[in-house]
This record gives structure tokens, C-alpha cells and sequence, in this order.
């Protein structure tokens, strides 16, 4: 029997949540009424008299906060016994554990039995004004179609499904469905190519289905994902079967490893199937989905998230930092392919029993109006998006922005990459009239959730332009020394560490267990490191000031400078990648480039072939912008290459070069300006 709580009066009936809501009613009647104003699911916790107190208690004890909120938040078959058995540094993050749920039914069933019309999805198509709206109703059906045609294709529990689809309501139906039968998903961004998509299938032993349209639609261009698939697939020989959905009406060749889904609202093959589907009884610790993203080296990492946790913090997250009510239209305009799309246009909305909103544009297409039409054809009562959209934009001009209607917009979201000041106050400005606060969001595809931002606190608690300032319930951030020290004052900056965990947080890399602990857990023993570089303020905000290590991160899109200079051309004898500030996308690539000896080759047609080879291997986004070439780069002694002084070269700052004692050959510094400084002229 599943279990959703505060849902249904059939289901609040049931002996457990009687159980656990007597037990909370009891300890502590005279602070509830307080705490229960902003955070019901709290309202029971003993001793909370504010929002302080809450959050003060959610680290505190952690574990007592944790399990309240698990309780009233999600829909469990059988409830858990433990809440939490972490040990941070082994690596070892398992929450909720003898609970068993299944995320469709919390995402789904458990709306469609109180209010089966409302909308689930709008699918904001590429073509403006033909947006299609599906109900908690129809999702549910096409994600019980999907699952039983899945099983019947020989998918089972804990298989692994890749999708590689753009944002549509199909893609949802997929990931849910993948969730009711108990497989995990792997969703590849649609704009990675071939050989990014072939690598992330092989990663994983287990994938043997994939899930594709024929053709994506964006910014008005078609994009051959079917014919992406095939070539992936000529290095994919463990992958039996191919589903293909038709975004558009062009005709692709079908082999026989193809399976053709036909009309994306009527899948004829998925018509076959029953529009019921029994879903898996999953432990809170099975696997939900991989999702790989770059890190320092040249191999992306399959990021594990699981169950239960994942679900409740990214429901408690889109809940509280949004201050999404009831009957709100979310709209989140992140790609599926990243963790954004994963919890804030999936799993947070429908968990929350949302209207989230599926973006297949982009910001300027068919004009730079359109987000902001979209926000008033479909109503958008909190919008979700990058800086680097937001930068675009302003560059525009404030007519495309006042031309629409924004009165429906309570919140506005910023998530991805640092926002400067001025992209800050003109979205806080000119978007939300000075009206809407602006929550600037950090977090990472390792953390499932937001785990810093303005909000939730106080309705007039200030926001700070640029800064994501107060850490999310559970969360609890401190700043190491290079020493490895914790600093414990304001006014300070050092690398962002969490000592504590929480329930989103990934669980593993897939295949590499060893990788995980290396990377998170291993630099800063007892905390999980980020990766990135804070300032905390005299007040105690958080600011997150960039990566510390070798990830860049282009439009809110991570990538790693290894990945790019593992892209090997014949004529090349070594590179060097790094991030540099560009105006709109953040971070630029620039990539410095020596030659083998007797290479005789025109630089500009390398340049061009370089470019090629890169958005072929990788992605588009990961291109150099500028490609330098160079007699040698700057390394250490021990044969390094200092990407850090290059890095410096490329941003002007040869004051803060630093101490180049290290460097085998100081000259080859000194070339490498001369050479930057010639082209700039
Ligand atoms: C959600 C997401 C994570 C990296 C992260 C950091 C950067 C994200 C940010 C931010 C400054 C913010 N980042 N949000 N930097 N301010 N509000 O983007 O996940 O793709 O894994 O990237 O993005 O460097 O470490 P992911």
C-alpha cells in the first residue's frame, strides 16, 4: 500500500501516517502553530519558535529535521527505520533506509488521485504560440504506456535507459517512467555529439535501451539526434535497442535495432500498451539516475543519485527557495540534459505537484522577447534561468522586456554561474519591476539541490545583489585554509566545503567509487569539497567566487579543460586549456596550442580544424574562442603545465602572476605575452 501523506484523506487515513502525525502533534503544540505558518512539515519539531530556531535545528540535529520533513513530504510504501548513515569521509551517504517508495507515484499518482486536471506539464515548443499542455491525468498515462512498453522490451529493475532526447513531454514521461519500473536513467544532453554520447553509454555496462527523436527542434534549426545515435552506436555494441519518437515530420532511416514510437501525442506502440503500470517498490538507496558532468580530467563522471533523498530535497528545495504555492506556474528554462532540468523542471515541480514548464527554445528566438512573452502567455509565476541568457538579453535592450506582461512573476531564479551586479539589478529591475526578489542559486549535479541562496528567509530579509548568501535547512558550509584549516571568521575567503550531509547529495560515481571519495571527500578529510571558492561576508553571506580547479564553465555549462585538450589532432604535439571572462557566456576557452616540429600548417585553417574537432568530440559550447599558438607553454620543473600563469596571460593581470620560481624556463612566459599581446593589436 503506498502511503502519500497530507495527500489524500484515503491515504492520511492509513495506520502509519496516523502514527507519525499523533507523534508530532504531541511533542510540542505550543510552537507549532509559529513554525507551521512557512514549513507545516516542521510544525512538530520540539523547541523551533522561528525560522531561525528551524534552520538552526536543521543542522543541529539534522536528523530530527530530516525525518519529519521525509515523513510529511513524500508517499512511502513502508516507512523508514534510519534515518541517516553517513560517513563523510569513506564516502558513505545512505539516507533513509528500510523506507521503500517509488518517485512515479510521488511525482504522479498521488496528484492525480486529488486533482487529476490540473497540468503537469506546458510544452513551451520551438515554435512560439504552440505551446501543448498535459495534465497529472495524461502524464501519468503516458508514463504507465512508456513503463509497461519499456518492460516489455526487456527492461528491468536496476537496467539503466539512456535518453537522449531535447526537452519535451515525452523525455519527462521517459525519466518517470524509467522511475516506476524501477531502472535508473542516464539522460545525455541533446547537444552532445556522437563520440560524448557514445562515451557516456559505454561508461555504464548495463545500458542496453536508448530513447531518441528523430530530429530536435531549436532556435527555428533541426538537429539530427536520430543520425547522432547511429553514429554513437557504431561504438555502442551492447545497446539492443533504439526507441524513436517523431519530433518532426521528416522520415529517418530505421535499422533493426530501431523501434519506431510513431506520433510524439499518440505513441502508436506505446497505444499497445496498458495505461496501467505497477510500479517497482524501490529501497530509498536504489539507484534513480546517472548524470555525467565534467571534472578535471578528461573523462566525464557518472554522478549517482538514488531515491528517496534526492526526491525530498529537491521537492523541499523548489518548495522553499522558490516559494512555489499551490497552483503556480513554474518555469524553469534549464535543458533536461542537466541536473537543473532534472530537479527544477522535473522531479522538485512534480513532486510538489506543480505546473512546470518544458522550454525548447532559446532566449532569442524567434526575438529577444521571448522568454518574456512566454511568461505571459502561460502565466509564469516564477521564472528559472542562467546568467548568461540574462546577460544576453540586457544587451538587447529593455523594449523586449516591457513589450509583455510580467505581473504574474513572484520569484525570479538565477542558477549556474556567478551573476555580476549588473545582469542582477537589471533582472531584478527591468524583469521583475523591482518587485520580484531575486534568488541567485548555487549548487552542483553533486549536490541534487540548491544548496545556497537568498531564500528561504524572512519576506524582507535583504538580498544582496550577485550573492547567494544563506545556506538551505541541512546545509552546513565552511571555508578551508590552504592549510586545510577550517576558517571559523567573516571577511574571509577559502575553498567552499559542506560538513555535513544531506539527503541530495550524489552518492557515488558510477563505476568509480574510488573517484568519488578522491575527488569530494579526500582533498578536506570529513567534508565534502566542492570544488569552488568562497567569500563570506562580515554578515555571514556566501558568495561563490569560481572553481578552483580545472573546470570552466562556459553559459552555465561545466567543462573540463582536460576533456578539451584530450582532443587529439595529428599536428598537434601539446595543448593548454583555460576559462577566461567573456561578457555573455562567463567563460570563454581559450586554448593555447604547440605545434610538432616540421608541422608546416596554416594557423587559421588549424584553427578552423581544431574548432571542428572539438564541437564533433565533445560539444559546440566546449569550441576554443581563441586558439593560440605557441613555441611551448609554462611548466614546472616536474614537467606541470602552469595553467595557472596562462591563465593570468589570458585575463591581462601580469601583476598577479605570481611567484614563477617553480617554472622550468621563465622565458617561455615571456613568449607567451609577447605572442597575446602582438594579437590584440
Ligand atoms: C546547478 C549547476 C556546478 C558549478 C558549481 C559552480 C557553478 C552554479 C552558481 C555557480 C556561482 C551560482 N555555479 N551555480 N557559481 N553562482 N549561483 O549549475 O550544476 O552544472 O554541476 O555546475 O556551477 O562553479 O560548482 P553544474
Amino acid at each position: 500500500m503506498w502511503l502519500p501523506c497530507g495527500c489524500t484523506s484515503k491515504y492520511v487515513a492509513s495506520s502509519f501516517a496516523r502514527r507519525t502525525l499523533a507523534s508530532y502533534l504531541h511533542v510540542s503544540g505550543r510552537s507549532r502553530c509559529n513554525v507551521a505558518a512557512f514549513m507545516p512539515e516542521a510544525a512538530g519539531l520540539e523547541g523551533v519558535s522561528g525560522r531561525a530556531a528551524l534552520r538552526e535545528l536543521s543542522v543541529s540535529n539534522s536528523e530530527s529535521f530530516w525525518a519529519a520533513v521525509a515523513r510529511h513530504r513524500l508517499c512511502w510504501s513502508t516507512p523508514f527505520h534510519t534515518v541517516q548513515d553517513c560517513d563523510l569521509s569513506r564516502g558513505k551517504i545512505k539516507w533513509f533506509e528500510g523506507g521503500k517508495l517509488n518517485v512515479s507515484v510521488n511525482c504522479l499518482d498521488r496528484h492525480v488521485h486529488t486533482c487529476p486536471e490540473r497540468v503537469a506539464l506546458i510544452w513551451e515548443r520551438d515554435e512560439r504560440g504552440s505551446e501543448m499542455k498535459y495534465t497529472y491525468g495524461e502524464l501519468l498515462e503516458m508514463t504507465c504506456r512508456l513503463g509497461n512498453l519499456l518492460r516489455r522490451h526487456g527492461v528491468k529493475r536496476g537496467d539503466c535507459v539512456t535518453i537522449y532526447m531535447p526537452t519535451c513531454p515525452l523525455a519527462v514521461a521517459s525519466m518517470l517512467a524509467c522511475a516506476r519500473i524501477g531502472a535508473a536513467h542516464n539522460v545525455v544532453f541533446a547537444g552532445f555529439s556522437a563520440d560524448a554520447l557514445a562515451e557516456r553509454i559505454r561508461d555504464g555496462e548495463m545500458l542496453l535501451l536508448i530513447i531518441t527523436v528523430n530530429q530536435g527542434v531549436r532556435g527555428g534549426k533541426v538537429t539530427e539526434l536520430k543520425k547522432t545515435v547511429d553514429t554513437a552506436m557504431q561504438s555502442c555494441p551492447t545497446v539492443k535497442q533504439v526507441f524513436v519518437a517523431m519530433r518532426t515530420d521528416n522520415p529517418v532511416t530505421m535499422t533493426a535495432r530501431d523501434i519506431a514510437m510513431e506520433e510524439v501525442r499518440e505513441q502508436k506502440e506505446m497505444l499497445k500498451e496498458d495505461v496501467v503500470c505497477e510500479p517497482a517498490v524501490m529501497n530509498s538507496e536504489d539507484v534513480l539516475f546517472l548524470l555525467y558532468t565534467s571534472g578535471s580530467t578528461g573523462k566525464p563522471k557518472g554522478l549517482v543519485h538514488t531515491q528517496a533523498g534526492y526526491l525530498l530535497y529537491a521537492a523541499l528545495t523548489h518548495r522553499y527557495v522558490f516559494s512555489y504555492h499551490d497552483g503556480d506556474v513554474f518555469g524553469c528554462v534549464a535543458d533536461i540534459g542537466w541536473i537543473t532540468g532534472h530537479s527544477y523542471v522535473v522531479y522538485g515541480p512534480l513532486a510538489n505537484g506543480a505546473t512546470t514548464v518544458l522550454f525548447e527554445s532559446t532566449p532569442i528566438y524567434p526575438d529577444p522577447g521571448r522568454y518574456w512573452d512566454m511568461v505571459e502567455r502561460l502565466k509564469i509565476n516564477q521564472f528559472y534561468g542562467a546568467p548568461t541568457a540574462i546577460r544576453l538579453l540586457l544587451k538587447y535592450g529593455d523594449q523586449w522586456v516591457n513589450k509583455y506582461d510580467r505581473s504574474t512573476l513572484k520569484t525570479l531564479g538565477s542558477v549556474g554561474e556567478p551573476i555580476n551586479t549588473e545582469a542582477w539589478e537589471w533582472y531584478h529591475r527591468v524583469v521583475g519591476d523591482g518587485r520580484c526578489p531575486v534568488v541567485d542559486t548555487w549548487w552542483q549535479t553533486e549536490t541534487g539541490g540548491i544548496c545556497i541562496a537568498p531564500r528561504p528567509s524572512d519576506p524582507d530579509a535583504e538580498i544582496v545583489p550577485g550573492m547567494a548568501m544563506r545556506p538551505f535547512f541541512g546545509i552546513n558550509p565552511v571555508l578551508m585554509d590552504t592549510e586545510g584549516e577550517v576558517l571559523t571568521s567573516n571577511n574571509t575567503s577559502g575553498a567552499l566545503c559542506m560538513a555535513q550531509p544531506w539527503p541530495g547529495m550524489a552518492r557515488t560515481i558510477h563505476n568509480n567509487h574510488q573517484r568519488f571519495i578522491d575527488t569530494y571527500f579526500q582533498p578536506y578529510p570529513g567534508y565534502f569539497f566542492t570544488g569552488d571558492g568562497a567569500y563570506r561576508s562580515e554578515e555571514g553571506y556566501y558568495q561563490i567566487t569560481g572553481r578552483l580547479d580545472d573546470v570552466i564553465n562556459v553559459s552555465g555549462h561545466r567543462i573540463g579543460t582536460a576533456e578539451i585538450e584530450d582532443v587529439v589532432c595529428p599536428a598537434v604535439a601539446e595543448s593548454a586549456v583555460v576559462g577566461y571572462t567573456h561578457s555573455i557566456k562567463g567563460q570563454g576557452v581559450y586554448a593555447f596550442v604547440v605545434l610538432k616540429k616540421g608541422i608546416d600548417v596554416q594557423e587559421a585553417d588549424l584553427s578552423r580544424q581544431l574548432n571542428g574537432m572539438v564541437s564533433e568530440k565533445i560539444a559546440k559550447y566546449a569550441s576554443p574562442d581563441f586558439i593560440q599558438f605557441a613555441k611551448r607553454l609554462p611548466k614546472t620543473r616536474s614537467g606541470k603545465i602552469m595553467r595557472r600563469v596562462l591563465r593570468k596571460v589570458v585575463e591581462s593581470d601580469l601583476e598577479g602572476l605570481g611567484d614563477l620560481s617553480t617554472l622550468d624556463d621563465p622565458a617561455a612566459v615571456q613568449e607567451i605575452i609577447q605572442a597575446i599581446t602582438c594579437r590584440k593589436k
